[in-house]
């Protein structure tokens, strides 16, 4: 899956640097995600205490993964991440209603950082599989996207059979494709290299 992946990216992030950080709460299927994807070698680093990153790279590649929740004691720590992240994956368990609402606070915290202001959200709705899975329209309202003013999309996914990854992963690389695109052609006008 590592080659798709990539594929998916490199139609026009060829020489850019592409930095993607992946968290959730814990459990939600983070690292399942990340070993679904092939991305090659997941380096686990504990740069202190309690505060768990694993990071894989592909190509030009980068994602950054880790578990967010209950830790305001090292939430800043966090911020040496955020730098030149262009892509945003929240990772929810659909089958854990209960702690939704905490995902939520997680997620809008994060998102009130100035440096993850221009970021491209995506959220998989994992664990898609099991009977009490909340329906993408019911997390949809919990986690209170619809106020937000980025590009954001839900997709539904089973990280543990792989599927729905592919599909939200395309959705990124074409959401930031075209932010790319503007940055490059503010004005509008018409960007030579086709796609
Ligand atoms: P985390 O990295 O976010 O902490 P993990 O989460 O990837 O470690 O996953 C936590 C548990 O959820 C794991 O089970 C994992 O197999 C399971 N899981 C991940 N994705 C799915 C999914 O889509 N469906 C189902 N049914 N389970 C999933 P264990 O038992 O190893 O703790
Ligand atoms: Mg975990």
């Amino acid at each position: 899956m590592g080659v798709m992946v990539s594929q998916l990216f490199s139609r026009f992030f060829e020489k850019k640097q592409l930095r993607i950080l992946m968290v959730g709460l814990d459990a939600a299927g983070k690292a399942t995600v990340l070993y679904k994807l092939k991305l090659g070698e997941v380096v686990t680093t504990i740069p202190t205490l309690g505060f768990n990153v694993e990071t894989a790279e592909y190509k030009n590649i980068s994602f950054t993964v880790w578990d967010v929740g209950g830790q305001d004691v090292i939430r800043p720590l966090w911020k040496h991440y955020y730098q030149n992240t262009q892509g945003l994956i929240f990772v929810v368990d659909s089958n854990d209603p209960e702690r939704m609402n905490d995902a939520s606070e997680e997620l809008h915290k994060m998102l009130e950082e100035d440096q993850l202001r221009d970021v491209v959200l995506l959220v998989f709705a994992n664990k898609q599989d099991l009977p009490n899975a909340m329906s993408v329209c019911d997390i949809t309202d919990t986690l209170g996207l619809r106020k937000l003013n980025i590009p954001w999309f839900v997709q539904p996914a089973c990280a543990t059979q792989g599927s729905g990854l592919l599909e939200g992963l395309d959705w990124l690389a074409d959401r930031l494709s075209k932010c790319w695109l503007a940055e490059l052609a503010p004005n509008g006008d018409v960007f030579p290299r086709v796609l």
